[in-house]
């Protein structure tokens, strides 16, 4: 995620809700080259490694026909399963704005595409990362229903001064998150799926811990956003995700989060129920 500040006031030729039109017409032919270059890889990686849940979203939205996907159609396919529209924004957009799209299912996807040769990495979301990443899962009506419910819990978490738990859980589950099946763990975090690196690293390599999903561990656990995450949480299902956040009050949450100390993103606990005790040795070869 960017680090550089989000101004508060919308872009020229936004709107209030920092809104763009897609203008579809607009992109070049480079443009839908790149996407297709980048769907063609990834969409040859994942499966054995994305979740089934994840797999089925691009048949069903017609993600596979080439070229950018145009974001009036997608929205009609998508609304018809889950009632989630897709709406382009020009990049990152203020917390209380993205929530707010969140909580009434609009996915905010940038309109930008990276260019050919930032294909392995950029900082702020493009289409592909929010498209391909994100938007697959929204099919889903579980994970539609949590994707809605975190914008609302969003909201109120703004009155708590406790974005910053918030952003966590997003983090770790949305963007990195990593669910239990049947065959094995699978991929569901669209920050991994839209990877081709962290794709594989996040389910084969032995440096990163894997730790069984828990809200309160969660929310005390930094994250890395300049690099592949040195621990992942697996939750059981989207249901289970969805009643261990929706159902909960957050307040009696961050109040006891008070007296915890907050974790390095490397760490481990004795109560922690661990998939992999990661040995950390990507994150130390990085460090140098
Ligand atoms: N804006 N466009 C966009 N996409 C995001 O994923 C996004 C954002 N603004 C804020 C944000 N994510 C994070 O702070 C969430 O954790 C709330
Ligand atoms: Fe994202």
């Amino acid at each position: 995620m960017s680090a550089h500040p989000i101004p508060d006031t919308p872009p020229p030729g936004a709107a209030l809700d920092w809104t763009i039109p897609q203008d579809w017409r607009a992109y070049t032919a480079q443009e839908h080259a790149t996407w297709d270059r980048l769907f063609a890889r990834q969409s040859a990686q994942l499966p054995d490694r994305a979740c089934a849940a994840f797999l089925r979203g691009p048949d069903v939205l017609h993600l596979s026909r080439p070229g950018i996907p145009d974001f009036a159609e997608l929205s009609e396919r998508l609304a018809a399963l889950t009632g989630w529209r897709v709406v382009a924004v020009p990049g990152l957009v203020p917390d209380a704005v993205f929530f707010d799209h969140l909580a009434h299912r609009r996915f905010v996807a940038g309109r930008f595409i990276r260019r050919p040769d930032q294909l392995d990495y950029l900082e702020e979301p493009d289409v592909f990362h929010d498209v391909f990443g994100h938007v697959p899962l929204l099919a889903d009506p579980a994970y539609a229903d949590y994707m809605q419910a975190y914008g609302e819990g969003g909201l109120r978490s703004l009155r708590f001064d406790a974005l910053h738990r918030l952003a966590r859980l997003y983090w770790y589950t949305v963007e990195f998150g990593l669910i239990e099946e049947a065959d094995g763990l699978r991929l569901f975090g669209a920050g991994i799926v839209s990877s081709h690196g962290e794709s594989i690293f996040a389910l084969d390599d032995p440096s990163p811990n894997r730790i069984a999903f828990d809200l309160m561990r969660v929310m005390r656990t930094h994250y890395r956003i300049d690099d592949y995450q040195q621990s992942y949480f697996v939750i059981p299902s989207f249901a289970a995700l969805l009643d261990a956040t929706v159902a909960v009050d957050f307040a009696p949450v961050y109040a006891a989060l008070e007296a915890l100390d907050d974790l390095a993103p490397d760490a481990v606990l004795a109560e922690d129920r661990l998939f992999t005790r990661g040995a950390q040795a990507y994150a130390r070869g990085r460090r140098g």
